[in-house]
């Protein structure tokens, strides 16, 4: 089974390369080599066969990256490069072995890059780290449990300890977790949703009642027109490009709202088709906007604005009024606001021409069933929750939800970070799921709202919570302002972290630490009653089963369910009227109290085991039902607002690169954008380059630009001339978490504001990165308003 240990090698930057131009088109074949030359390189033909064509097959596994969904029919390879690259790291037969943990500090394994540690192997020990000591070392799993329940029943209140969730688990694990915490007395469910897709869920359950995607997944094929904001797919959800094809198949449009060119919003090259694989693939977008950072508030009120213009000229002609009547309110006061908005104000804040905000409106207005789509260039924004009010205003307008074709879409990430939400894990779950809880387990749980992942950061820092427990994740390394990040973990008296691979957050440790090593949703979990499969939730709230099909890389793993009930059993024993013992041994235990409990889950032992699962109600959808107070959908009146930098500053945002997992790094290239061997670059307009007196190619320092005294700041990045929106840079998350302020917080929701970071650049002393490419070609842009990669100074940059 057990391979040997990887030599792995750091990539030290200075074999950095940037090439000329960046990508015009994702996927294709390069997609399919790409994805399974690691996969047989790394598993062997045989283990890739099981997992890689078993992924997101009806009687497979749930592929553990993306949350996008699964069509009805499936096709062989039903998975994309990037679920190929999450399967192989997941499922790869190479452990970490029991000597390694003598052999290596802690503290020197946290020189360590996240690349390296990733590739260490798969964790299989219970691993403990007592107080004062600088090693692990491995312990049974009694003693893991026995040391974990000790601590959570010697703290003065259950609001001292907090039990963060990543989105990877399942709705089985989920459930019995936030059960769990709750048992014990907190609410404080901390999750990677509060710094994702948190201002989404606030928007919409705000304005239409429900915070889930109100699409199914055939709707994508459907619509006249998409708009794509602030989203990658072409890395980040690549199978969505195939329904952005059927959609442009029958006719419709697609535009896309991005500073950045990104490939897979250019041109796609379907790899299963004959066209895709030879030809030059489709054209995505027929629109392109280059919005300026955080522009896309205002970019959205323009629009609306021309739509009640237009209605104005010819009155009863483009609103949909039968629609706004029966099922909306605050049409008048959405009107009055808008008429009155100032264009030039519009203008600087989107940096946009004013004809381009008109083609984008006379696109919408004629389209009779409209998506839009979003993801995190839009939540991890001030604006973020306000932002999305503004889609959902739009949408409104021309009765725009609750039809074929038609609706909002935001694009969850975590593959079951949806279903986790749907099972209980927020910090602030209504009181009619707490009624049902504590009815179903005979407890009174807690009602007061818990933490969220800053404040947990903020009252682990401030000593106020003393015990953390993570299901899955890398807090440190994802939340912002990675230095009282560090400072909060080491001052925690516990941190507990269920992993299936080294991070660091298991390197920057309370004073004692625990890592209880997990089976991955690739691996076949056999429990006493036979072999249990669990269940996810996708993006439109389609849930579905998903059974391991490989062996597990070691027999002394076990499942995310038994060790959440054997936390249980050691913490709060008898205190609710649970079995934890019994779950363990039978999932469908389980399901039968989530059917009871969770609303739309009837019947669930049932349901999930029908052909390719179910879909959870969801009013808007369904019905045009709108659960807020007035039973109405609320068009709502945002007062616009925008970053306004200072001179001598740009507004950066921090993106994934083709070779990562969140934080997770697979590998060192970002193939689209042209950029190998190396992460430590920040990409710049040509024109921002010149007027900030940089040069392409040269090593910067980047200041996070904030008077709270504090110097955040990352050395020796490269400057790389891009076609971004002016005033625009990017770089790499998580690498620049460093220079966000734990404060710095979308308004309503609280995520951290990744894709708002005004910094300043200074030219570096520190040494990285050389080698250029070579001088570069000028390229006029294409017609189509997709810029090429230009070095500062040979022509007019984008957008001036
Ligand atoms: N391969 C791979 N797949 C993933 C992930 C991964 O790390 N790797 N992560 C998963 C997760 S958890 C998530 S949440 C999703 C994330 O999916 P994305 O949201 O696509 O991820 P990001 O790389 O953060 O890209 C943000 C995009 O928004 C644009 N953008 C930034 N700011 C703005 C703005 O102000 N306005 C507009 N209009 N656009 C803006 C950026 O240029 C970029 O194209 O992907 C999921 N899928
Ligand atoms: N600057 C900046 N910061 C960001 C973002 C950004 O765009 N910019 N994006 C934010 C977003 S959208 C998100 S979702 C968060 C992500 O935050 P997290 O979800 O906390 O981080 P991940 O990197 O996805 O977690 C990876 C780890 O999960 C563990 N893992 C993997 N599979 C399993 C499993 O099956 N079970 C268990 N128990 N563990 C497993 C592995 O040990 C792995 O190291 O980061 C956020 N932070
Ligand atoms: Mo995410």
């Amino acid at each position: 089974m057990k391979r040997k240990q990887p030599r792995v090698e750091e990539a030290d930057e200075k074999d950095l390369k940037v090439e000329d131009h960046p990508k015009d088109w994702a996927a294709g074949i390069p997609g399919v080599y790409y994805s399974m030359k690691p996969a047989v390189e790394h598993m062997g033909v045989e283990r890739t066969a099981r997992t890689v064509l078993k992924m997101n097959q009806k009687d497979g596994f749930d592929c553990p990256s993306c949350a996008w969904p699964d069509p009805h029919k499936r096709k062989t390879f039903e998975f994309c490069e990037n679920g190929a690259k999450a399967v192989t790291w997941e499922a790869a037969p190479v452990i970490i072995e029991s000597d390694f943990w003598a052999e290596h500090s802690i503290s020197e394994l946290r020189q360590r890059s996240e690349y390296w540690l990733g590739m260490q192997g798969r964790l299989t020990e219970p691993l403990y780290k007592p107080a004062g000591e600088d090693h692990y070392r491995p312990v049974s799993w009694d003693e893991a449990f026995g040391i974990v329940g000790d601590k959570l029943k010697s703290l003065d209140s259950p609001d001292e300890a907090a039990f963060y969730t990543s989105g990877r688990s399942s709705n089985e694990a989920a459930f019995l977790y936030q059960l769990f915490a709750r048992g014990y007395g907190t609410n404080n469910l901390p999750d990677c949703s509060n710094m994702c897709h948190e201002s989404s869920g606030w928007a919409m359950g705000q304005t239409i009642g429900i915070g889930k995607a109100t699409v199914t997944f055939d709707d994508y094929a459907d619509a006249d027109l998409i708009i794509i904001m602030g989203q990658n797919p072409g890395t980040n959800h690549p199978r969505m490009l195939t329904e952005l094809e059927a959609c442009k198949e029958t006719g419709g449009q697609i535009v896309a709202v991005n500073p950045l060119p990104e490939a897979g919003l250019k041109r796609y090259k379907n790899p299963q088709k004959v066209r895709g694989v030879a030809g030059k693939g489709i054209e995505i977008a027929d629109q392109f906007i280059q919005v300026r950072l955080g522009g896309d508030m205002a970019l959205l009120q323009g629009v609306s604005k021309r739509v009640f213009e237009a209605e104005a000229r010819n009155p009863g002609t483009v609103l949909d009024q039968a629609f706004l009547d029966e099922y909306c309110e605050g049409l008048d006061e959405l009107r009055d606001y808008l008429l009155t908005l100032d264009e030039d104000t519009i203008l600087e804040a989107t940096g946009l021409r004013s004809e381009e905000i008109d083609e984008l409106a006379a696109r919408y207005i004629a389209a009779d069933k409209v998506i839009i789509t979003w993801a995190m260039g839009i939540t991890q924004q001030k604006k973020g929750v306000a932002t999305i009010k503004e889609m959902i205003n739009l949408l409104l307008l021309r009765g725009n939800m609750g039809k074929r074709g038609a609706g909002a879409s935001p694009i969850r990430g975590h593959s079951n970070v949806q279903g986790d939400r749907t099972m209980g894990i927020w910090e602030q779950m209504p009181p009619t799921f707490m009624d049902a809880l504590g009815k179903e387990f005979g407890f009174e749980p807690p009602r007061e709202h818990g933490a969220d992942s800053v404040e947990t950061i903020r009252r682990m820092r401030d000593g106020e919570v003393k015990a953390f427990v993570a299901l899955g994740g890398n807090l440190v390394s994802a939340i912002s302002d990675t230095q009282v990040a560090e400072k909060a973990f080491e001052n925690t008296d516990l941190t507990v972290q269920i992993s299936i691979k080294l991070n660091r957050s298991h390197l920057v440790t309370g004073k004692e630490a625990l890592i209880l090593p997990c089976k991955g949703r690739t691996e076949i979990d056999r429990q006493a009653t036979g072999v249990q499969f669990v269940s996810v939730e996708d993006t439109v709230c389609a849930v579905h089963p998903s059974w391991g099909s490989v062996e597990p890389v070691s027999e002394n793993l076990l499942s995310e369910v038994a060790i959440i009930s054997r936390l249980a059993r050691a913490t709060i024993d008898g205190k609710i009227d649970a079995d934890w013992e019994a779950f363990e041994h039978d999932y469908d235990l389980i399901r039968e109290h989530i059917s009871r409990v969770v609303e739309g889950c009837d019947d669930y032992n049932r349901k999930i085991r029908q052909e390719g699962g179910f879909i959870l109600p969801n009013g808007p959808r369904d019905s045009r039902t709108f659960h807020t107070p007035t039973g109405k959908a609320v068009l709502t009146v945002n007062d616009l607002e925008y970053l306004v930098r200072p001179e001598g500053t740009l507004i950066l945002q921090s993106l994934r690169s083709h070779d990562q997992w969140n934080t997770t790094i697979y590998g060192f290239n970002d193939r689209y954008r042209g950029v190998k061997k190396g992460r430590h670059v920040v990409f710049i307009n040509p024109k921002d380059i010149i007027e900030l007196g940089l040069e392409d190619g040269q090593n910067v320092d980047i200041h996070g630009v904030y008077d709270d005294g504090v110097d955040r700041v990352l050395r020796a990045f490269r400057v790389v001339s891009y076609p971004t929106a002016r005033g625009c840079a990017a770089s790499y998350y998580p690498e620049a978490n460093v220079l966000v302020p734990l404060e710095q917080v979308a308004q309503g929701s609280n995520t951290p504001t990744s894709k708002q970071i005004i910094v300043r650049f200074e030219p570096s002393t520190h040494t990285a990165p050389s080698q250029h490419d070579s001088a570069a070609v000028a390229q006029q842009p294409e017609p189509d308003g997709f810029p090429e990669r230009t070095p500062a100074g040979d022509r007019e940059g984008i957008n001036a």
